[in-house]
């Protein structure tokens, strides 16, 4: 049976969100249940949302439009915000009426023990469902997130990756924190193993070439994106040179329907917050939340490892209709 699915999603602020929804539509195994929004204009990230499905032929899919303010802090909003996707006729795409939230709690014990939760942006929206309805976290199947730095690395590209450079836990740390202490059946998917699933440039190839209409969009988006990515970095000064196209969000949801794609391992995962030297501004900072494993009960399944080439291979076929 397929696997009921609710992604929570910033779509809009980076381009794998909306790759991330197109590979649930296109994946059999998914029975995906609705997308709820969260973070900053979740009006507009509806709307994107809600074009994205249909390009993908899936207009019964329902979307939610959540939390658009962090419970600490405040939210920054930045990135291609649609473009490529949006067009001018794009006014009346609309989102359903009930809250996000609501539809996270009413869906998740409608079904209990069925639904898997993937979270691609703040985990906002699901530290407020819980603190609404706690019975969540013993009637959800799992929580899968996308976030955090448990092994601080260098990546391939060059760059050190540290805690801050994750942005979905610290863009709303206080959810995070209550997420983490909730029972919650949580898979994390930290940013340190997303980033070992780059598109490699024969894949990339393939999707430019698509005459299929997800494909079409992939293909559009990944054109916008690279000249959009050296804004955004250039606008907190990070070096351009050494992006990448990274499948973060596209393998946090095939890892519901395939366990296989990565290794993992029960840790004990504290949200806490401990001075950070943030080498690209030279600056230690004690307001960033670090994902810090400890030596205790475990609460958390994590990846540690990924099998990329056969992630992005599936990924590059169903997004093109093979
Ligand atoms: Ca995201």
């Amino acid at each position: 049976m397929a696997h009921k699915m609710i992604i929570d999603t910033d779509i809009g602020t980076y381009y794998d969100d909306a790759f991330a929804v197109l590979l649930a539509c296109r994946s059999p195994e998914v029975d995906l249940l609705g997308v709820t929004t969260v973070y900053g204009d979740v009006a507009l990230r509806s709307k994107i949302a809600r074009k994205v499905l249909n390009v993908a032929g899936r207009e019964d899919v329902p979307v939610f439009s959540g939390i658009g303010r962090p419970l600490q802090g405040k939210s920054l909003m930045f990135g291609f915000e649609g473009e490529n996707i949006l067009d001018p006729g794009d006014e009346d795409l609309r989102p359903e009426d009930e809250h996000a939230v609501d539809f996270i709690v009413r869906t998740i014990m409608d079904n209990p023990g069925e639904v898997s939760v993937v979270t691609l942006g703040a985990v906002s929206n699901l530290a407020m469902a819980y603190v609404k309805e706690p019975a969540i976290a013993q009637n959800m199947k799992e929580l899968v997130i996308m976030g955090g730095v448990i092994v601080p690395i260098v990546d391939q590209k060059g760059i050190r990756r540290s805690p801050v450079e994750e942005y979905n836990l610290n863009n709303d740390p206080m959810a995070a924190q209550i997420v983490f202490n909730s029972d919650m059946p949580i898979v994390l998917v930290p940013i340190d193993v997303t980033l070992q699933v780059p598109l490699r440039d024969d894949q990339t190839q393939k999707i430019h070439a698509s005459n299929d209409p997800v494909g079409k969009l992939v293909s559009g988006i990944l054109k916008v994106w690279p000249p959009q990515e050296r804004t955004i970095y250039l606008s907190v000064g990070i070096p351009t040179e050494h992006t990448g196209l990274w499948l973060h969000d596209p393998l946090t949801v095939a890892l519901v329907f395939d366990k296989t794609f990565c290794e993992t391992t029960r840790l004990h995962v504290a949200a806490e917050f401990a001075p950070t030297p943030i080498e690209r501004d030279l600056i230690v900072r004690n307001d960033v939340l670090r994902t810090i494993p400890r030596k205790d009960e475990p609460n958390m399944d994590v990846a540690v490892t990924v099998e990329a080439d056969r992630f992005t291979d599936l990924f590059t076929a169903r997004v093109c209709g093979e």
